[in-house]
């Protein structure tokens, strides 16, 4: 067996492993990927609430980064949460000078609504690290406040093309607006902008009481494609498939008191291995 592609993930800790690290990490292993990790901070949360959290120093950041740097050939990289301007700052340095291709998910705020990222953190997006992606892929509101600006409302809604050019132009990146928040006739439409011409990807639109974990998953299984060769294009189809899997087939339990149910994408591997064939365990 050769061994697997080597991809790394830049990102925070979701302790009930929907989104975040462990997110990323369980959709490279779904493609077949080593994933590599480099923490960001430590948030406490439920799929329906973020209690608390807490940032690693910018310092050990770019640490975990420069080591893994140093010692792996890495295939790509995405980043997640990076929730201060001194952690964008401190990626964006560490990641200067590599031409490993970056898939960068600005995570704004969490799908429960509570806010990750100041307008400093949004500069210096702008400013530091988006410029160096191959690729960023924002929902809606993370788009509109990287432009600050919400006239491409008319009267249909936002134009996605609009503010997926627009954004391209202005970072001299391809850009890639996910279409969780613009749902028309029950399809769901991702709008790429690259290099001068618009792209659309569009798919029936699987409604969830829950969307923890999509943005992260979408993304990471974005980046591990690229890792694998596959060109922007043929990676982002890809990865519509992969979510279509993810989020068809999510599970749910009864939540240990009370009358709601807890949600979960499903990351798990098609088929698990039977390590147990032949032995004595079985
Ligand atoms: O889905 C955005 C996100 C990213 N990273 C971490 C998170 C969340 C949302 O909850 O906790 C660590």
């Amino acid at each position: 067996m050769s061994p697997p592609v080597v991809t790394l993930t830049i990102a925070g800790s979701d302790c009930c492993a929907g989104a975040g690290i462990q997110a990323d990490l369980k959709t490279f292993s779904l493609l077949g990927l080593h994933g590599l990790t480099a923490i960001s901070s430590i948030v406490v949360q439920t799929p329906f609430k973020v209690h608390s959290s807490q940032e690693i120093s910018p310092e050990i950041l770019t640490a975990q980064i420069q080591v893994l740097l140093e010692t792996y050939r890495i295939a790509a990289i995405k980043t997640g949460l990076l929730g201060s301007p001194s952690h964008i700052s401190a990626v964006a340095n560490a990641l200067t000078g590599t031409d490993i291709p970056l898939v960068v998910d600005p995570v704004l705020s969490a799908s429960s609504g509570t806010e990750f990222a100041s307008p400093e953190a949004v500069d210096a997006y702008m400013t530091e690290l988006l410029p160096l992606a191959l690729v960023t892929t924002p929902n809606l509101p993370e788009a509109l406040r990287l432009l600050r600006q919400n006239h491409h409302l008319n009267s249909e809604g936002p134009c996605p093309t609009e503010i997926t050019k627009e954004l391209s132009n202005a970072l001299g990146i391809s850009v890639l607006l996910t279409g969780g928040h613009s749902v028309t006739g029950g399809l769901l439409t991702d709008t790429l902008y690259s290099r001068g011409a618009t792209h659309e990807f569009t798919h029936p639109w699987i409604d969830l009481p829950s969307s923890h974990g999509t943005g992260c998953t979408h993304s990471a299984a974005i980046a591990g494609l690229l890792g694998l060769g596959f060109e922007l294009e043929q990676a982002i189809s890809m990865a519509q498939a992969l979510m279509i899997h993810v989020l068809k087939t999510s599970y749910r339990w009864p939540l240990k008191e009370g009358p709601q149910e807890i949600y979960a994408l499903n990351q798990l591997p098609p088929k698990p291995a039977n390590f147990f064939e032949g032995t004595e365990l079985e």
